[in-house]
């Protein structure tokens, strides 16, 4: 056998001597490896008496890891050359221009949906959402809505198959039942605004089978149909940002409201365009009333006791008056081009105080 000591030289010479990490490898290899001296000598103790099994095991040991830790120290510092060089060549040229990237536009439904929020929630409401496939409690009995309603004709409402049980699930046909859910989950007061995704199976010039709504509820012990006026007037001249906005309340009929009242604000239609805030002729925009006791009842409050508001807008409709887009349909064709001309930048919501000082 080579004499031990200038075995672990040569092997020490060669770790040394490796110029990367492939040739430290095979450094490694060739002094700790199966087929290394190194390990064949280990192998072969077992055939010594004890004393020598003793004494030449600690010398191979003491040789094994002085090899050992000579491998790493190698590769330690060829991993810090290697680090060194490359930040010694790589620069980032800060100068150089950024890359191109695809701008997006904020569809004017969420941008009005964002105006709509902004407004109401400084007057102290907070949104509340809730799921798009409901069932028939939550979008229509809840609302005293009767099983002979128009609305849930199949013509209006887009149904799921019914289930084992024999339950159809449906899509919402307002955000009503998100008010329900939030009634029933949370002691009163309330007052929140559901914004979101409505469905009606419906298909013209005026109508999309998906459309968007905020609905707002207030319930307390002394709301009444003052502060239901005093706050849809200031949304609606907050929205239009038009001070003196004209604005009438007719009467009207909602199934889960007692009275109810449709807003309309003052309009002209002179020389075939529509201008909002100034003229002779009312355009309807919102549809509004006194929560109805049946509904209270049904979410377990106390009629006697609770009493408040609720209102529903369309957004598609607003968006459109605003904003000068002349047709519903547009709105979801998904066209590029009707998004970069319509749209909006991100961040440039107006907060209430924007809008009334227009
Ligand atoms: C419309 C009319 C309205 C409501 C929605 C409502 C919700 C609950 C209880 C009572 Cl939980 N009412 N919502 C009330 C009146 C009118 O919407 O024409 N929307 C576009």
């Amino acid at each position: 056998m080579e004499d031990l000591h200038a075995l672990e030289e040569r092997m020490l010479a060669q770790i040394a001597d490796a110029g990367d990490l492939p040739a430290l490898e095979q450094a490694r290899v060739a002094a700790l490896g199966k087929r290394s001296p190194l390990t064949q000598a280990m192998k072969g103790l077992g055939g010594l008496d004890v004393d020598a099994r003793k004494e030449a095991g600690v010398r191979l040991n003491r040789i094994k890891r002085r090899l050992g830790d000579a491998v790493e120290a190698r590769r330690g510092a060829l991993e810090r050359a290697a680090l060194d060089e490359r930040l010694a060549t790589e620069r980032v040229d800060v100068t150089l221009p950024p890359r191109p990237e695809g701008e997006g536009a904020v569809h004017p439904v969420g941008q009005v949906l964002d105006e709509l929020i902004a407004i109401l929630a400084d007057m102290g409401f907070r949104v509340a959402d809730g799921p798009d496939i409901e069932d028939d409690f939550h979008n229509f009995t809840a609302l005293n809505i009767p099983p002979e309603h128009p609305a849930r004709q199949m013509h209006d409402t887009f149904y799921f198959r019914a289930d084992e049980a024999g339950e159809r699930m449906l899509l919402r046909t307002h955000t009503s039942p998100v008010q329900i859910r939030h009634m029933q989950a949370e002691p009163p007061p309330h007052r929140i605004i559901a914004p979101g995704r409505t469905y009606r199976c419906d298909y013209d010039m005026t109508h999309t089978p998906m459309f968007h709504q905020i609905e707002g509820l207030v319930i307390d012990e002394s709301t009444h149909m003052g502060h239901l006026k005093g706050c849809l007037i200031d949304l609606a001249r907050a929205f239009f940002e038009v001070d003196d906005l004209p604005v009438r309340f007719r009467p009207s009929y909602f199934p889960f409201t007692e009275p109810s009242a449709e807003m309309d604000i003052g309009c002209s239609r002179e020389g075939g365009g529509l201008r909002i805030g100034h003229g002779a002729d009312w355009m309807e925009i919102l549809g509004c009333g006194m929560v109805h006791p049946k509904v209270l009842e049904i979410v377990g409050l106390d009629p006697a006791r609770y009493q408040g508001f609720a209102f529903g807008i369309g957004v598609e409709r607003p968006a459109m008056l605003k904003y000068g887009i002349p047709d519903l349909r547009s709105f979801f064709d998904a066209d590029l081009r009707w998004l970069r001309h319509y749209g909006f930048a991100p961040f440039d919501v107006p907060s209430l105080a924007a809008g009334l000082s227009a």
